[in-house]
């Protein structure tokens, strides 16, 4: 099992503006929980990396995973919900699933849309472990 987890493009966010590059640590933990029970993982920072949607399906379609984890705060939601749509059209197959602040309090809305499969609320690590 490959389990893919992606901070979201930010490219027009204040996350640069602020001069702060900051390795998204809740995504971090998720991992390291899947790689103690031999689940491979990547982390993609597409904000940190400055990536474009085109950069992002490329790592995508290499990496080929069957989980495609995303983050969102209510000011990157957009660019999540973006994510989660390339991701459905780049690996079909794979299991769309978003988390973080905005998913957490917000499910029913994000939910909505058909490209988004799975909300976990809270706390990841063990929710997406199990
Ligand atoms: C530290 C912090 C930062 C740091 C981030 C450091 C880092 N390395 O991650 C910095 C200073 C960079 C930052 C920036 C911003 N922040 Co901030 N930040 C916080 C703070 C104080 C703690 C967050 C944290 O580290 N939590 C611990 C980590 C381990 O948890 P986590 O990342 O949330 O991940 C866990 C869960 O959320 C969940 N999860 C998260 N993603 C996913 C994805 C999936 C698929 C799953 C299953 C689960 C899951 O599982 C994770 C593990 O348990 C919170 C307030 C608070 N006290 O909670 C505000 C907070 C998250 N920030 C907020 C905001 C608005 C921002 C900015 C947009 C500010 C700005 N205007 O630029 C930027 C956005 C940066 C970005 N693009 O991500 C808001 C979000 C509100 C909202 N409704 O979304 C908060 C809640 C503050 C507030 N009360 O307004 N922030």
């Amino acid at each position: 099992m490959k389990v893919t987890f992606i901070n979201p493009p930010q490219i027009d966010s204040k996350y640069k503006f602020m001069g702060v590059i900051a390795p998204p640590l809740g995504l971090a933990y998720m991992a390291s929980v899947l790689e103690e029970n031999d689940i491979e993982v990547n982390i993609i920072d597409a904000s940190a990396l400055e990536m474009t949607w085109e950069d992002l399906e490329d790592q995508l379609l290499q990496y080929e995973p069957q989980v495609v984890a995303i983050t969102a705060l209510t000011p990157t939601i957009k660019k999540a919900l973006e994510t989660a749509r390339l991701a459905k059209r780049t690996c079909p197959e794979a299991l769309i699933v978003m988390g973080g602040y905005h998913p957490t309090f917000n499910f029913q809305e994000v939910l909505k849309e058909e490209y988004v499969d799975v909300v976990i609320r809270g706390e990841g690590e063990y929710t997406l472990w199990s």
